[in-house]
This record gives structure tokens, C-alpha cells and sequence, in this order.
């Protein structure tokens, strides 16, 4: 026991700002602690364990010394992603850079923990969507295997950042008031609407943030045979992805087993009961590390069919406290250091 790693936070925004709370909430064995921002954000400050930080301007030397690098999104792992190896650190990614790369492991830890001990340097972190789906899936998995997956999500603004949850609030504001509304984040008014597109759109006609859920569901799972489809929604809700998730089931499952295996499985809380009107709700899951599963109930439209609603934070649980998780895996397994 005992020890502590040094850290370095690369990437001050909204899932950075996060995984500060989250280290030290979790009382994460931090040694040295080193925050990395683009020049934009160097100079400024943050504060850990009632310590102020200066943020630092990221370069290739900035991982000397640093045996753990939590990489918070965007484009700085890509750049600076294979220094951070090179110096030794172990990198834990949040942005889709790595994610399908063959020689990174993709990890939920209570999905697929031992893929940790295969990493050459960098793990990446999932898409937030693709967490919360893949921690409910996993135990209906195991029980009865999963043929197809449809999935809906509902999604807060704030997995588009800082910028994204300051424009729902003003925009809220001018329509109330009967103002003009502007958007610059969203490529409409995401005010008291729904936009049917996160990401860019591909090829196929789906959006990027389809195509991340339905290829990370089969990687983290390690099963190509699981058909998955999606449709990524924006909503104006502030904090936690809701998703309505139905599953075609290998063998027969009722609501009730569902019901017992869920509320059985790791980091999961069942909220279902429909005569308190309990399911789970955004505004509840925002701030806790647990995914919410409710509205259990069979699909009778196909003979193994089952309904979920599942509800995550995803600054959180989709995002910082899942690096962190994996962070503490490697701990564990002894493969820091
Ligand atoms: O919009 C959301 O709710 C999730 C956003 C995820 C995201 C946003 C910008 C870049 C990602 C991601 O994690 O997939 C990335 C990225 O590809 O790194």
C-alpha cells in the first residue's frame, strides 16, 4: 500500500475541471500534479485540495517525470499522446482518437476491466453515450447474450462543453424575454428544442456520435456479432444523457430478472417503480458516478425483447470518474509505474 503517481490533468475544460473533482473526491494517490492546456488557457489558475495550480502550455516535455497522463478530449492526445508514452506515463484518453485503434484498449471497468492489462501505453475512455449504454447491457449480456441493440438518446448540453451549457442558458433567457435568439455552439436553437444531430454527419448518413455508440459497444463488449443501431439527440437538459435502450435478447429474459440482475451489477442503480412514478431522471443522476436504469419492461412487439431507460451523468460517469476508475485499475492490476 502507499505510494502516490504523478499526475497530469491535460485539458482544462469542462471534463478536465471535472476529473480534478473527481480525483480528489476519490482521494486518488496524486504525487506531483501538472495541469496542461493549449496557450489559450496557460497562466490561469486552478485550485486542488485547496492548492492553486498554474495551467501550463502542453509540449512534448511536459510528461517528464509524470507517470499518469489523463487526457481530457480534443485533439492534444493526438499531438501529444505518444510523447507522454515515450516519457513513460501511462495515457488514459477521453477523445475518439484512439478509441478503435486495435492496439488500445477501450475500457468500462465494470464492463471489461482485464482489457486493461493489455495496453502498449495508451487506454482510451469511451464516448459518454457509449459508457452508460454498455455498464446497463453488460449484466442482460451475460445472462441471456444480446442479439440487437435500438438506442435514443437524449443528451445534455453539456457533452459540447462549457460554451454549450452557457448558450442554452442565454438562449433561454432571449426566448423568454422575446428576443432574438442567437447560436453559435449548435447549429440551431437549442432552446425548448431537439436537435436530431451530434457530431458531424458521415457517409452513411448517421452522425459521427451514432457511428462512436454502435462500434464502441462491440469493441468494449468484444462481441462484432451484437447489431446496433442509433439515433444521438440533443436536448435542452443541462447535465446527464437519458437513453431509451431496446434489446433483442439470445434467450428469453421477463422484466422481473432483468430487474433482480441490474440492480445486482456493479455501479448500477435501479430506479423503477412505477407506482412512486420513480424512474430515473437527469436532473437526479447529475453529479453521481452511478448509471440509473429504469422502466424495465419486456418489448411484447418480438418474442426476447426488453425496454430500458438509462440515465448517467456525462461529465462524470460518461467522462472524468470512468478515467479515473481506469486510472485506479491500473493501481491495482500494478500497472502503473
Ligand atoms: O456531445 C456529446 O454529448 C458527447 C461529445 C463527445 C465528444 C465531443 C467532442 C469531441 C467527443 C467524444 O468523446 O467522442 C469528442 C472526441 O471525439 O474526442
Amino acid at each position: 500500500m502507499g505510494g502516490t503517481f504523478n499526475v497530469a490533468v491535460v485539458g482544462t475544460g469542462a471534463v478536465g475541471q471535472t476529473m480534478l473533482k473527481v480525483l480528489e473526491e476519490r482521494n486518488f494517490p496524486v504525487g506531483e500534479l501538472k495541469l496542461l492546456a493549449t496557450s489559450r488557457s496557460a497562466g490561469k489558475k486552478m485550485t486542488f485540495k485547496e492548492k492553486e495550480y498554474v495551467i501550463e502550455e502542453t509540449t512534448p516535455e511536459s510528461f517528464k517525470g509524470i507517470d499518469i497522463a489523463l487526457f481530457a478530449g480534443g485533439q492534444a492526445s493526438k499531438i501529444f499522446g505518444q510523447a507522454a508514452v515515450e516519457a513513460g506515463a501511462v495515457v488514459v484518453d477521453n477523445s475518439n482518437n484512439f478509441r478503435m485503434d486495435p492496439n488500445v484498449p477501450l475500457v468500462v471497468p465494470e464492463v471489461n476491466p482485464q482489457d486493461v492489462r493489455w495496453h502498449k501505453g495508451i487506454i482510451a475512455n469511451p464516448n459518454c453515450s457509449t459508457i452508460q449504454m454498455v455498464v446497463a447491457l453488460k449484466p442482460i449480456y451475460d445472462a441471456v447474450g444480446i442479439r440487437r441493440v435500438v438506442v435514443s438518446t437524449y443528451q445534455a448540453v453539456s457533452g459540447a462543453g462549457q460554451d454549450a451549457i452557457d448558450e442554452l442558458a442565454e438562449q433561454s433567457k432571449q426566448v423568454l424575454a422575446g428576443e432574438e435568439v442567437k447560436s453559435n455552439v449548435f447549429p440551431w436553437q437549442i432552446a425548448f428544442n431537439c436537435l436530431p444531430q451530434i457530431d458531424v454527419f458521415m457517409d452513411n448518413d448517421y452522425s459521427k456520435e451514432e457511428m462512436k455508440m454502435i462500434n464502441e459497444t462491440c469493441k468494449i463488449m468484444g462481441d462484432d456479432q451484437i447489431k446496433v443501431t442509433a439515433t444521438a439527440v440533443r436536448v435542452p437538459v443541462f447535465h446527464s444523457h437519458s437513453e431509451a435502450v431496446n434489446i433483442e435478447t439470445k434467450e428469453k429474459i421477463t422484466a422481473a430478472e432483468a430487474r433482480e440482475i441490474l440492480s445486482k451489477a456493479p455501479g448500477i442503480v435501479v430506479v423503477d417503480d412505477l407506482e412512486a412514478k420513480a424512474y430515473p431522471l437527469a436532473i437526479q443522476a447529475q453529479g453521481r458516478d452511478e448509471v440509473f436504469v429504469g422502466r424495465i419492461r419486456e418489448d411484447f412487439s418480438i418474442n426476447n425483447g426488453l425496454n430500458l431507460w438509462v440515465v448517467a451523468d456525462n461529465l462524470r460517469k460518461g467522462a472524468a470518474t470512468n478515467t479515473v476508475q481506469i486510472a485506479e485499475l491500473l493501481i491495482k492490476e500494478g500497472l502503473l509505474k
